[in-house]
């Protein structure tokens, strides 16, 4: 029988989806597409799920398409567009619009897609023996999975014009220099921090958290008089949660909240 294409493990308040075909460095086909839509969608519905970890089994994170399913036996390669339009943008909107964290712990190489489902997420955490490979232009394709727009957001024109023309790998290291992703951890500590990061958003006041990702994700298009509009918009939904009045009692207090991350009051 086939390996799962990928594993779900569940944790109090959170959920672990492993990408697992790794004699292919987790390469992503269509099988591993519709099983992860799956699982993102039941994280999304399950109330008490409140973050998400994403990584990958063996010794790379993701490579990206598996090329495999784009050579047809007659040597002929796939006309591309529609796949993006199926599978790659709506997992990246997907991976946006979850309404809790979503932490990447990159165990090792993250190339094309990969790469860019990984800086999708809202946190990203390497391991030092990760990289980041925009591998497209290695094949003649465009960076894809949202890369062209989250580049030069995260390391600025100059750097994401050079990481995308050239192909070259950017190690854990540099990629934490520049902004790229938000920490290197040494490989060992890797997971154990990562659900460590997890377990603490499992604790955190969810609905907040998922208003702040809107705005941060909204703030792009918008000028500083709509942004204002924005979070005033989203702090009136904020202090109608239970978490609000429980974070400000229990400052009030001296005592460590009890946040449930339910919506309404
Ligand atoms: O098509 C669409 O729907 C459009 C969307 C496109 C999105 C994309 O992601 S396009 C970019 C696709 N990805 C790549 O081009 C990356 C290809 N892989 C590599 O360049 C290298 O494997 C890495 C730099 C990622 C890692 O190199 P290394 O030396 O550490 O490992 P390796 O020996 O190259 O790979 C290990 C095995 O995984 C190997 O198989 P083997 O020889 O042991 O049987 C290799 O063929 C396989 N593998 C790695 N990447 C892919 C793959 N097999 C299929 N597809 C892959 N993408």
């Amino acid at each position: 029988m086939d390996e799962e294409p990928i594993l779900v493990e569940r944790h109090t308040g959170y959920r672990v989806i492993t990408l697992n075909r790794p004699q292919r460095l987790n390469a992503v086909t269509e099988a591993m597409h519709r099983s992860l839509r799956r699982a993102l969608t039941e994280a999304e519905e399950d109330g008490d799920c409140r973050a998400l970890l994403l990584t990958g089994a063996g010794r790379g994170f993701c490579a990206g398409q598996d090329l495999n399913e784009r050579l047809a036996k007659d040597g002929k390669t796939t006309v591309l567009g529609n796949a993006l339009e199926i599978y790659y943008n709506p997992l990246v909107r997907k991976l946006r619009e979850l309404p809790f964290p979503v932490v990447a712990a990159v165990n090792g190489v993250a190339a094309g897609a990969g790469a860019n489902i990984a800086l999708a997420c809202d946190i990203v955490l390497a391991a030092r023996s990760a990289s980041f490979v925009q591998a497209f232009a290695k094949i003649g394709l465009v960076p894809d999975a949202g890369g062209t727009w989250l580049l030069p957001r995260l390391v600025g024109l100059a750097r994401a014009r050079a990481l995308a023309l050239t192909g070259e790998p950017l190690s854990a290291e540099k990629a934490e220099a520049w902004g790229l992703i938000w920490r290197l951890v040494e490989d060992p500590e890797l997971m154990r921090e990562a659900h460590k990061l997890c377990a603490h958003f499992a604790a955190a006041p969810t609905v907040g958290l998922a208003l702040t990702k809107r705005a941060l994700e909204e703030t792009w298009d918008n000028d500083l008089e709509t942004q204002l509009d924005l979070e005033r918009e989203l702090q009136r939904e904020a202090s109608l949660t239970p978490d609000y009045a429980e974070g400000v009692r229990a400052f009030l207090q001296k005592r460590p909240p009890v946040f449930t991350g339910r919506r309404a009051r």
